[in-house]
């Protein structure tokens, strides 16, 4: 069950299927942000540790390495066994997770579920990338899918164990090596998940994590020549970064999931009861730290005034405290400088003209609380409807048509998510139709799943993740031309 001493038993660096001290032989502390207290002292990589994990990976790669002569029903048993110890070992996991992030320990555990089944989805994917058989007159030609090599990839702190999963899970059922970094603040269940990797059996080189610092060894990965793809699920500033880095190096692929600034709609012909929920679980779990928030409430004029006074109540219910509490639904954000930088948002919002609702302030002064907080009068061009604030903060806006809101819902820099709540089909396809994002939601929200893609328009990234397409990012395309003689 939930262990708020869990002891983490891993915190080297994983490199060639053993843990290891960094060569520099430095560490760094992961923080407890509910208590400020440091859980653990971390192993911290950079270039020279990347250099040794990257050589692993690409040993492991090998055309003639036990890897790659599995076959995919032996990749898949991998995978599955990975998840059969994921799941002996949830409460681990999810104790680990509450400590290293913060999120209530019921999130944390549906997120230990959630990553299983990531896992297990793509496990069925790996005989089934199939290539084509062209028409080509005298010449065979044929295509073939192949794995792409050393695959880096770098993750934030806000679902570690999800978006782990997200990138091992596509890279290994095509036969993919990796490196893996996770965020500096949340490398705990990365190194767990390690070691499980290596008792499922995943052969030596396969999987290494390196937790480390962003302008280290995240850099060492996106500039390395012999790292093939790099993955990255971050800011828009640091996909950038790692853009720049590939293009500066061997142009290696990237896909970028970054932030949002998503709109969530709701017309006046629903149940206002039932729109404020939706409203609140598309912003307020995992304090706000989606990068699919529905962090743009946008409420119909008719409604309006109702619409703020219920979720005013709302976000009062919501229950602040230790996250290890079974009756806690709203935990600490990730660290101070994010929690600084919430409020700082809070009161620029306020000096813009919206109008605080609720909440608006730290929440005690251990941990990096923040009360849920609503404001509502916020109008298109204020900072805190154009920028992402991540943090526990709803901004409600007033429309009164559909085409008005199709075009200031799109008037922003992102393009991840969306959602309309409506019992007027017509109105949902039209919103759905052409709303710039990535995902669109109709009367649900945060609807995401293993099957489906994710990933965003303009700002909020490049290419997409889960589902089929999130196969492709692991894979090149090879065309063979046989000539009949
Ligand atoms: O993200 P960073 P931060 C957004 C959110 C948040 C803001 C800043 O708005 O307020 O980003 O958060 C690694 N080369 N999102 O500073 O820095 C870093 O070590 C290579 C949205 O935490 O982008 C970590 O592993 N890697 C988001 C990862 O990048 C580098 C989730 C993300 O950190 C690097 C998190 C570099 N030069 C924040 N610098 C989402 N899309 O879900 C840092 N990193």
């Amino acid at each position: 069950m939930a262990n708020p001493n869990e002891v983490p038993k891993y915190t080297q660096l994983f490199i060639n299927n053993e843990f290891v001290d960094a060569v520099s032989g430095k560490k760094f502390p992961t923080i407890n942000p509910a208590t400020g207290k440091v859980i653990a002292e971390i192993a911290e990589g950079d270039k020279a540790d990347v250099d040794l994990a990257v050589a692993a990976a690409k040993k492991a790669f090998h055309r003639n390495s036990a890897w790659r002569k599995l076959s995919p029903l032996e990749r898949t048993a991998l995978i599955e066994k990975l998840c059969s110890l994921m799941e002996r070992d949830k409460y681990i996991l999810a104790s680990l997770e509450t400590q290293d992030n913060g999120k209530p320990f019921t999130s944390a555990l549906g997120d230990v579920m959630f990553a299983i089944m990531s896992l297990k989805y793509y496990a069925g994917w790996t005989d089934k990338f199939f290539g084509e058989t062209i028409p080509g007159g005298d010449f065979v030609v044929q295509t073939r899918k192949e794995p792409i090599g050393v695959a880096g990839q770098i993750i934030p702190w806000n679902y570690p164990l999800v978006m782990l999963a997200w990138k091992w899970a596509p890279a290994l059922a095509v036969g993919c090596t990796i490196v893996l970094k996770p965020a500096e603040q949340t490398p705990l269940t990365a190194l767990h998940m390690a070691a499980l990797s290596k008792e499922a059996g995943f052969p030596a080189g396969v999987i290494n994590v390196i937790p480390g610092y962003g302008p280290t060894a995240g850099a060492a990965i996106s500039e390395h020549h012999d790292v093939q793809k790099v993955a990255f699920t971050g800011s828009a500033d640091i996909g950038r970064i790692i853009m720049q880095a590939a293009a500066k190096t061997n142009l290696k692929r990237v896909t970028l999931e970054l932030g949002g600034k998503s709109p969530f709609v709701v017309f006046d012909d629903v149940d206002v009861d039932k729109a404020v929920q939706l409203t609140h679980d598309a912003i307020f779990p995992n304090q706000g730290q989606t990068c699919c928030a529905g962090t743009r409430t946008f409420v119909h004029e008719k409604i309006y005034e109702e619409f703020v006074k219920k979720s005013v109540a709302l976000a009062k219910a919501r229950k602040i405290g230790n996250p290890f509490e079974t009756t806690t639904t709203h935990g600490p954000q990730i660290d101070e400088e994010m929690m600084n930088k919430i409020l700082g948002y809070i009161e620029i919002g306020q000096k813009e003209g919206a109008k605080l609702q609720c909440g608006g302030k730290r929440a005690g002064n251990v941990g990096y609380f923040i009360e849920p907080t609503v404001f509502s009068d916020v109008t298109d061009k204020m900072r805190i409807a154009q920028e992402e604030i991540f943090g526990p903060v709803m901004s409600i806006l007033k429309f009164s048509d559909i085409e008005e809101i199709i075009d200031r819902a799109n008037d922003v820099e992102y393009g991840l998510a969306a959602g309309v709540i409506t019992n007027d089909i017509n109105k949902a396809t039209k919103f759905a139709n052409n709303v710039n994002a990535g995902s669109v939601w109709i009367n649900c929200y945060n609807a995401v799943m293993p099957q489906a893609p994710f990933g965003g328009f303009k700002q909020s990234g490049i290419g997409r993740e889960m589902g089929r397409d999130g196969l492709n990012n692991y894979l090149e395309t090879k065309t063979i031309t046989t000539k009949i003689v």
